[in-house]
């Protein structure tokens, strides 16, 4: 066993630098390149690491101390033997010069080298918890000091980067325009509505946590359209209006049924997959208050005359202010028809905790080839947005091709109407 001083290695130009951490203490075991105490000047903070494995005799530092280079650490009974110590010290001194830190060693004192952290960011235990504390990634932080080691005014300067306090109230950091829209001309300011307050930060939520894929399709429902367009009462002779949109409802309820990853949410806490089994659309709905996403309930056990009667029903609701609260809950997937207004595709943003919707298009005539014969076909744009999570590329193209068919010429015996 040999006795050996560890002591404060050169700092260049730095003289009394204080000890703002001392993460040793007598009697304890410590190995080669543990930490032993963090230095923090004005400009920077370090750790000085231990250049010997043993047991430490006596830790002669406290915190508060100011210290120059040489000063004693602490001693040690190093548990190598002096051969290795004399080895290990030779070692120490050649390092030393490479990195142009001059130091004069004389066993069997020996100054530790400074060495920073290795990793993203290097930064003392100090700076780490203090990071920690104010809820900030340290390995998000640009370190300021040599050798890009993170200092405590690097994470206040990257907290303040992202947030704001106001009225006491920490908010993330709002985006200020350089310069006022009034500068640019006459304007007017109005609150935003309500709605829309509640459903922005879920919408944030959703376009930022969500790895969406959007996979578009153009579905053919000539077929369809023909019939849609044929019904009418049998008793009254009068013609039955239902919208499109209920012939959709019913073949997603069939797609979700062919496809139980698209009627499922995902706990990511507990690494879960929830399988829904029952079929609750939601479908979003344009009202003068804002856009609200009611659910059609069991919509398996409705015909497509009744979801259409649903469906006017519960946008009524909306539109109104009638709706229950919970009715905007527990749906298993939604549909976002802009079919009634216009446009083809879209990216439309899942509902979470549900992992997909399907964005609907208004439907166009398109002149195609038949059998060498120009006909006109009546062509339905979507465009399904899923959770790459859970859906991959191949299952949304399926799920896809699966809902042209079910809209498509064999409609009738796919929704059995
Ligand atoms: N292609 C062509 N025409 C369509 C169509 C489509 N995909 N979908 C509906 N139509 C037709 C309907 O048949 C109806 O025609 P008629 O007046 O001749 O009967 C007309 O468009 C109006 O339909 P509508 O949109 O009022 O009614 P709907 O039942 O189809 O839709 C609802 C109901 C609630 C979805 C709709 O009123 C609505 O609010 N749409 C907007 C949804 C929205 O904002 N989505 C975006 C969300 S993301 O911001």
């Amino acid at each position: 066993m040999t006795k050996i001083k560890i002591s404060v290695p050169d700092m260049g130009d730095f003289k009394d630098v204080e000890i703002i951490e001392v993460l040793v203490k007598d009697g304890q075991t410590i190995n080669k390149n543990d930490s032993l105490i963090t230095l923090e000047s004005d400009k920077s903070s370090v750790e000085v690491p231990s250049t010997h494995s043993g047991k430490i005799e006596k830790v002669n530092v406290s915190v508060g101390d100011k210290v120059n280079k040489g000063d004693t650490i602490l001693t040690l009974d190093s548990t190598e033997s002096t051969k290795e110590v004399k080895k290990e010290v030779k070692m120490v001194e050649k390092e030393s010069k490479k990195v142009k830190v001059p130091q004069k060693i004389a066993s069997p004192i020996i100054s530790a080298p400074e060495v920073p952290r290795s990793g993203k960011s290097s930064a003392s235990p100090k700076v780490r918890k203090f990071a920690r504390e104010l809820g900030a990634d340290i390995s998000a932080v640009q370190g300021t000091q040599r050798l890009g080691r993170v200092s405590e005014d690097d994470v206040k300067n990257f907290v303040r980067s992202q947030v704001t306090v106001s009225g006491g109230k920490v908010e993330k950091k709002k985006y200020v325009e350089e310069y006022s829209h009034e500068e640019f001309g006459e304007i007017q300011i109005k609150d935003i509505p309500r709605v829309k307050k509640l459903s922005g930060p879920h919408l944030v939520r959703s376009w930022t946590e969500i790895p969406h894929v959007t996979q578009h399709e153009e579905i053919d429902i000539t077929e369809m359209e023909q019939f849609r367009s044929s019904l009418y009462d049998y008793y009254s002779g009068e013609k039955i209006k239902v919208t499109p949109l209920a012939f959709i409802a019913k073949a997603l309820v069939s797609a979700l049924k062919e496809f139980p990853n698209f009627n499922a949410s995902i706990d990511m806490h507990s690494s879960k997959i929830i399988y829904k089994k029952y079929f609750h659309i939601g479908f979003a709905v344009d009202t003068p208050h804002g856009l609200m996403v009611p659910k059609l309930r069991n919509a398996e056990q409705l015909s497509i005359q009744e979801i259409g009667e649903e469906l006017k029903e519960i946008s009524k609701l909306c539109r109104e202010l009638k709706i229950d609260k919970k009715e905007f809950f527990g749906g298993s997937m939604t549909i976002s028809s802009l079919g009634g207004i216009g446009g083809t595709f879209f990216t439309p943003i899942i509902n979470p905790p549900e992992v997909a919707i399907l964005g609907v298009g208004k439907s166009f005539d398109r002149l195609v080839k038949v059998k060498g014969k120009i006909v006109s076909r009546k062509i339905l744009p979507i465009s399904l947005s899923y959770d790459h999570r859970i859906i991959d590329g191949a299952e949304g193209a399926r799920f896809c091709v699966y809902l042209s068919e079910c809209l498509g010429k064999d409609f009738a015996f796919k929704l059995a109407v």
